[in-house]
């Protein structure tokens, strides 16, 4: 109930605010022509067109920079020249998601696990490989108490990493659950074809559609729902990759990791407890409440991301975004081998401290685990380390004094090093 409360606060603000802004107006109008009437003996006839182009330029003010709220929708104000529908809550929506609420399912956890990746191919054969997804739109915590309605592949975000072989034929069916309110579709950047795949999967709650396509080039490749208005769906957690492994296969590797870092817009600011709605404007003006791996914060932590010494790692990271680059950086590793845009089979970068991803795009990074410890993935702009985005990976094993000694004085247990 208190959810329900804040998610409207907003919406009620702006619609019966405005409401009885345009009521007051009118009733101070009327009161103002009255006063001058009885007191000053004004006549009316003259009064009333002084008073009235007096308020109309008071209103002709106001609304001047904004214009007139076309429809309701939240935020009223906002006028957008995307080549389909903008990124504004319609009204209705909110009532259907109100009713569908009791129905829609509250996740424990959002994040998808970064060690839940499928396991490398060996087949040295095409094959027509199957994919089921399913759109659903749930609600799941971003952080204590801090709760989003996610739109998802799958139920977490990302969604699920797709690992095919180039030359493989994908057989994609993309359901959407029957408690969702949107349309969904699916457009994967591994797809030579119109809107990635979008057109053919538009679907209905409830609806269930079906393509294929032929993966030809090799690369981890960001997938998204395209339904307009695309940017919304991404900020609410529609994205995941697809990995087309190239014919000889990649490198073998100890452990493999798929992390995608993310932006989410709430209507409160950071931390605001509560049901959070999704803030249009603060999306347009790309400045997000949150940055996050894996949908949420703290998602990456060394229950899921442990390592050993000696062990070869390899990190799949993509960018849902929607608006920022990430500067993707392990803090005290160095990645040995960047695939740089996740580019597979072209020139690779070597011994690489910080690596770009790009709003849609993706990276494949590899390093060797050197000495123990705890390792915290980063996006360097370090500002966004407040909203969200870091998450810590363990290393363990033998400490290798000869490649990292902290020189610590073994008699002094308060953790401070000392210089000789
Ligand atoms: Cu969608």
């Amino acid at each position: 109930m208190i959810e329900i409360f804040r998610l409207t606060k907003y919406v009620l603000f702006q619609t019966v605010g405005f409401t009885i802004l345009i009521a007051g107006a009118i009733a101070a109008a009327i009161m103002f022509v009255f006063f001058l009437y009885r007191w000053f003996s004004i006549p009316k006839k003259v009064l009333i067109p002084i008073v009235s182009v007096f308020f109309l330029g008071v209103f002709l003010v106001v609304f001047s920079s904004q214009g007139i709220p076309q429809s309701f929708k939240f935020p009223l104000f906002l006028k957008t020249f995307g080549p389909s529908t903008g990124p504004e809550l319609p009204f209705k929506n909110i009532s259907v998601f109100f009713r569908q609420l009791k129905n829609m399912e509250h996740v424990a956890d959002i994040a998808k696990l970064p060690d839940d990746i499928p396991p490398p191919i060996k087949r040295n054969y095409p094959e027509t490989v199957k994919v089921e997804m399913t759109a659903k739109e749930v609600v799941g915590e971003m952080a204590d108490g801090v709760t989003f309605n996610y739109w998802t592949f799958d139920g977490r975000v990302p969604g699920p990493m797709i690992r095919v072989r180039e030359g493989d034929t994908v057989e994609l069916t993309l359901k959407n659950d029957p408690s969702s309110v949107h349309h969904h579709s699916i457009d994967l950047h591994a797809v030579n074809g119109p809107g990635g795949g979008h057109g053919a999967t538009k679907v209905a709650p409830g609806e269930s559609k079906t393509f294929k396509f032929k993966a030809l080039n090799p690369g981890l490749y960001v997938y998204h729902c395209a339904h307009p208005n695309v940017a919304t769906h991404m900020a609410h957690g529609m994205y995941g990759m697809i990995l087309v492994e190239p014919e000889a296969g990649l490198p073998e590797v100890d452990k493999e990791f798929y992390v995608m870092q993310g932006e989410f817009y709430s209507a409160g600011g950071l931390g605001k407890k509560g049901l959070q709605i999704f803030d249009a404007k603060k999306m347009i003006n790309g400045q997000p409440e949150y940055i996050v791996f894996n949908g949420k914060t703290n998602s990456l932590n060394p229950d899921n991301m442990k390592v050993n010494v000696g062990d070869t790692v390899r990190f799949f990271v993509g960018n849902g975004g929607v608006n920022l680059i990430s500067s993707f950086h392990l803090i005290g590793e160095i990645f040995d081998k960047v695939y740089p845009e996740a580019s597979i089979g072209g020139d690779y970068h070597y011994n690489v401290q910080t690596t770009l991803i790009p709003a849609g795009g993706a990276a494949i990074t590899e390093f060797k685990m050197d000495v123990p410890g705890n390792y915290i993935l980063v996006d360097h702009a370090l500002a966004r380390l407040d909203r969200g985005a870091w998450g810590v990976m363990i290393a363990e094993g033998e400490e290798n004094l000869e490649i990292f000694d902290p020189m610590m004085d073994p008699l002094a247990d308060d953790g401070h090093s000392h210089t000789h």
